[in-house]
């Protein structure tokens, strides 16, 4: 009998998707190679015990299998080449990647050399772990990213009134009575700042058991379509709104602050400041009634236990830190902040396990200034918004040579034409990416990286904003590509070639950054040494063995006992559970986790109270409505500015329209499917339109992250779908002054009907 032909052999890996802050747990089912069948992905499900997640999934998970198979990533470095790029080898590519930025330093000096950090890296722990380690190498202070364009003011807000700069209120979302959302848009971004998979679900649920949903949006978004209440507001007024909730708040005897009073200062002040945002006097400048604003505050007050939430809205506008600190604010006064169904503070597991650690009252803010416009430095970066005139000059000091990783600021960063220019003048750039795209083709060397089927993970920033403490360990599915490296190899490498130095003593010095500070007197391990510490570490990688030193010595770890040490947690532990530990519900943490000089909450830092003569200016000039504002929106089966080469996600009905409503369409003589040309001081650009009844008269909405039609670029799926590129019409002289983050909501626009 002829032998049967060997079956394929099929495996499930479990591990999540870290393509958005959700992290859902997905089983990736793998057809295993041999001597003639290549290793392939066969499909993806959601893993239905993932103890976060429970099987949920949306379709970008699916997009993971096609980001592994796309003919247009990159799997070998590029070098430019005349007008296009020609192959190299590692060896080649790293050499004079490094001595080109090296070159570069020695003649004008480290902070000649700017670096831009794009969002995939915070999904990416060896990035995360092995980032500083080139920074430090490169010795540059002109540190861009993606940060600036998102959650700045957040960070400069919680710094100011907590200590520490990611120490954001999460709400806690499942125990929640009444949640309050202003400026996010959950049910399609799957939340942001709040790592909780299946949001439609988990909204629903709310409602299921009696709570309330309460949507402040400028459109009538997928999440405010699920909401009891949905109310519009002017773009860039969030600040006013929640000033005046807070009036009402002090006006009626509302304020109630519970275990929060001994241990909150700043209450008298902040009453001061809301005197003059009475409900009347904001409701011109909100758009909202005056009696909707006072329902509002009196019904947030009289829920048993009720969150605020504001996102990407209230962030990346002209008073993005303002209406940060006013979201938490009206969190304490109603005894909200870190009590279980308010907003709480996630413990995860890689945390330092002694909560005595790390310095009080640093507010590491201006430090140092940017060049041209004396933009302030926070936690060691420089706006984004000034790198173009950073690099354009005036003087001899200006930046020469870039380095992007995971970053495509030409769609992502406000007035793209002028940061396209400046890119196209630089002395050197090298992006490490996987993609040949609109901001890569400037580069003189690109360095192609894995994708995150072909490596592991650990959730190393999003754990930090979880609803409820949970980790868990992502192997890598399937075998790299050949020769690709993951972005921290090509980091060290880097690092250690810019300085003359080998990979491996840069990882030995890196490791024994992070064991000196979870072992020895004053930790959670005072009895062991690094050394010690080192040679019982698990893990195949770098990054592998500083998390495993992190975890043993965290909140739950092991401590680095034998046997596990009553089920503590490790590396190895880690990796024997599949579908993730779930570490239990949040629970309160103040005053404990407070760095504060004063080790209070500080309700009323003086760099926000005088930020408050701003908003104050503003509301006195009652600036008339000016005819259009722009603003941004997500889609579901995208993200941010790129898997747009993947087919599975970009099929379908175009998503780069401009939306418009009713009213002003008509006025305008304008109709679903003609074309506008949209203007603003900075550029213009011509979107189809699409007419809706979901959107507030005045405002129009573009989503950012398209405009996929730069020449050179290799992105042929995208490329038939180009879009435009929304950036061309933010503005970046426009900022929240106070953090440096870019508006990117409520940029004054032209319209005006444009020949199809
Ligand atoms: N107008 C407007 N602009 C916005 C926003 C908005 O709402 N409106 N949102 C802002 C926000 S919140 C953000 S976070 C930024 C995002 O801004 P960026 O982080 O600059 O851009 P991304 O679109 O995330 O692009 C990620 C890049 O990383 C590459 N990449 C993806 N995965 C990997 C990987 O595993 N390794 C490596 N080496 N490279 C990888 C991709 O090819 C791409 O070039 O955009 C901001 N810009
Ligand atoms: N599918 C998908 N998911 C994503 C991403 C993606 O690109 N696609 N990107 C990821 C990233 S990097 C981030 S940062 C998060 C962002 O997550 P979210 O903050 O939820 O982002 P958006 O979906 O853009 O929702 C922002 C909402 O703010 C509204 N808005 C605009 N201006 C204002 C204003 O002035 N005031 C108020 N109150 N509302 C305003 C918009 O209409 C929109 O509905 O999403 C993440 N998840
Ligand atoms: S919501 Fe979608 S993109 Fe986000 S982690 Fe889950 S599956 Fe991935
Ligand atoms: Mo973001």
């Amino acid at each position: 009998m002829p032998a049967a032909p060997a079956l394929a052999r099929h495996e499930i890996v479990h591990r999540s998707c870290p393509l958005c802050e959700a992290h859902c747990g997905i089983a990736v089912e793998v057809e295993r190679g041999d001597a003639e069948r290549a290793e392939r992905v066969v499909t993806i499900r959601g893993d239905e015990a993932d103890a976060l997640s429970r099987g949920y999934l949306c379709p970008k998970a699916y997009g993971l299998k096609g980001l592994l198979e796309d003919p247009d990533r990159l799997r070998r470095p590029l070098r430019r080449r005349g007008a296009g790029f020609e192959e190299v080898g590692w060896e080649e590519a790293l050499e004079e990647a490094a001595a080109r930025l090296g070159a570069v330093r020695e003649a004008y000096g480290p902070d000649s050399i700017a670096t831009y950090l794009g969002n995939p890296n915070a999904h990416d722990f060896g990035s995360g772990l092995l980032m500083p380690v080139f920074l430090r190498a490169l010795g540059t202070r002109w540190r861009f990213s993606a940060t600036s364009v998102d959650q700045l003011p957040k960070m400069v807000s919680s710094c100011l009134l907590f200590g520490p700069p990611l120490a954001f209120p999460i709400p806690d979302l499942d125990r929640t009575d009444f949640l309050l959302v202003l400026g996010a848009n959950p049910v399609a971004s799957n939340g942001s700042l709040m790592t909780a998979p299946d949001m439609p679900g988990r909204l629903r649920r709310l409602r299921e058991r009696g709570g309330r949903l309460v949507v402040v949006d400028p459109r009538r978004s997928e999440t405010a379509a699920l909401a009891d209440r949905h109310l519009f507001i002017r773009p860039g007024a969030d600040a006013f709104l929640l000033f005046a909730l807070v009036h009402v708040l002090f006006a009626e005897g509302r304020v109630a602050l519970g275990r929060l009073a001994e241990i909150t200062r700043g209450v008298e002040e902040v009453r001061a400041l809301a005197e003059p945002f009475s409900p009347e006097a904001v409701e011109p400048v909100t758009g909202i009634p005056a009696h909707e604003i006072r329902a509002l505050a009196r019904d947030f007050a009289a829920a048993p236990r009720a969150a605020c939430y504001g996102r990407i809205g209230t962030c990346t506008q002209e008073f993005g830190t303002l209406a940060s600190w006013l979201v938490d604010v009206v969190n304490v006064l109603t005894g909200n902040l870190d009590r279980e169904g308010g907003v709480m503070f996630p413990l995860p597991a890689h945390a330092p396990g002694d909560p005595s650690r790390g310095r009080r009252g640093r507010v590491p803010y201006a430090r140092w200034r940017s060049r041209v416009r004396g933009l302030p430095e926070f936690a060691g970066e420089l706006p984004v918004a000034a790198l173009a005139e950073e690099i354009e000059g005036p003087g001899d000091a200006r930046v020469r040579a870039l380095v992007t990783v995971a970053g495509n600021p030409v769609l992502s960063t406000p007035n793209a034409a002028r940061l396209e220019r400046a890119l196209a003048s630089l002395d050197f750039m090298v992006s490490v990416d996987l993609y040949l795209n609109e901001t890569t083709r400037h580069a003189d060397l690109i360095l192609p990286t894995t994708t995150p089927l072909e490596r592991a993970n650990y959730d190393l920033v999003f754990h930090g904003f979880s609803v409820r403490n949970h980790a868990k360990w992502s192997p890598p599915a399937v075998a790299p590509a050949k020769e690709l490296r993951d972005t921290w190899e090509v980091l060290v490498e880097l690092a250690a070639r810019v300085n003359g130095t080998r990979a491996e003593a840069v990882g030995e010095l890196a490791l024994r950054a992070v064991l000196e500070a979870a072992v020895g007197p004053g930790t959670t391990c005072p009895q062991l040494g690094p050394d010690e510490a080192a040679a019982r570490l698990d893990g195949e990688t770098l990054p592998e063995r500083m998390l495993d030193a992190m975890l043993r010595t965290g909140p739950y770890g092991d401590r680095f006992q034998e046997g596990g040490g009553d089920g503590g947690l490790s590396l190895r532990a880690l990796q024997a559970a599949e579908h993730g530990v779930d570490l239990g519900a949040l629970r309160p943490r103040l005053p404990e986790l407070l760095r504060t000089a004063s080790g209070a909450v500080e309700l009323a830092p003086a760099l926000l109270v005088e930020d408050t003569a701003r908003l104050r200016a503003a509301l006195a000039e009652r600036r008339e409505a000016r005819p259009f504002v722009l603003i941004g929106r997500r889609h579901l089966r995208s993200n941010n500015s790129w898997m747009h080469n993947v087919h599975a996600l970009a099929k379908g009905r175009e998503r780069c329209t401009l939306l418009m409503a009713e009213a002003d369409a008509a006025r305008l003589g304008l109709a679903t499917g003609d074309s506008a040309r949209v203007r603003s001081r900075v550029g213009e650009l011509v979107a189809p339109v699409e007419v809706t009844a979901d959107l507030m008269p005045g405002v129009v909405s573009l989503p950012h992250g398209f405009g996929h039609d730069a020449a050179g670029a290799r992105l042929r799926v995208a490329a038939e779908k180009p879009g435009v590129n929304s950036n061309l019409l933010t503005d970046e002289l426009a900022l929240d002054v106070l953090s440096g983050n870019a508006v990117l909501n409520g940029i004054p626009v032209e319209i005006s009907p444009a020949a199809a």
